[in-house]
């Protein structure tokens, strides 16, 4: 009877493993992590600051981020890039694609955000934006003022 007892406690608790692993894997799935988002300090008079990040694809699709949007402030994809006459250019990018299980590094000098305002508060310490995937997929993601 004790025998049974163990053997019964011990199918429980495997089962209890695996209903937790299967829970927060839901919970932590998302297609797309977003690692080291920081955004430079807004300077007194400038009314834009870049910010970066790596995205990763977790699925198995190719993903399409149509749109950043940040609380209070507008913000877009850019692109640094050198023209024909070693001038240092920024452009728009209408959207960025991440191919599966693969990454995009916003980085000094490549791609970034850039986060306008008229007037950035002295005290901002984070900018809490969404990545809109199509029309209904959207995903948080947090700027740390460095
Ligand atoms: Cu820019």
């Amino acid at each position: 009877m004790k025998f049974k007892t163990g053997i019964a406690h011990f199918f429980v608790s495997i089962i209890s493993l695996i209903l937790i692993n299967t829970c927060s894997e839901t919970q932590n799935y998302m297609p797309i992590k977003v690692e080291g988002a920081y955004a430079t300090k807004p300077l007194i008079g400038n009314n834009s600051v870049a910010a970066y990040m790596v995205l990763k694809n977790q699925t198995n699709q190719t993903l399409t981020i149509d749109k950043i949007s940040c609380d209070n402030f507008f913000a877009a994809f850019h692109e640094s890039k050198i023209d024909s006459n070693s001038k240092m250019v920024m452009k728009k990018l209408d959207k960025v694609v991440i191919k599966s299980h693969s990454e995009v590094n916003f980085q000094p000098s490549g791609k970034h955000i850039m986060i306008m305002s008229e007037d950035f508060p002295n005290n901002l310490e984070v900018i809490n934006c969404h990545l809109s995937v199509g029309k209904e997929k959207k995903y948080p993601l947090v700027f740390i003022i460095k």
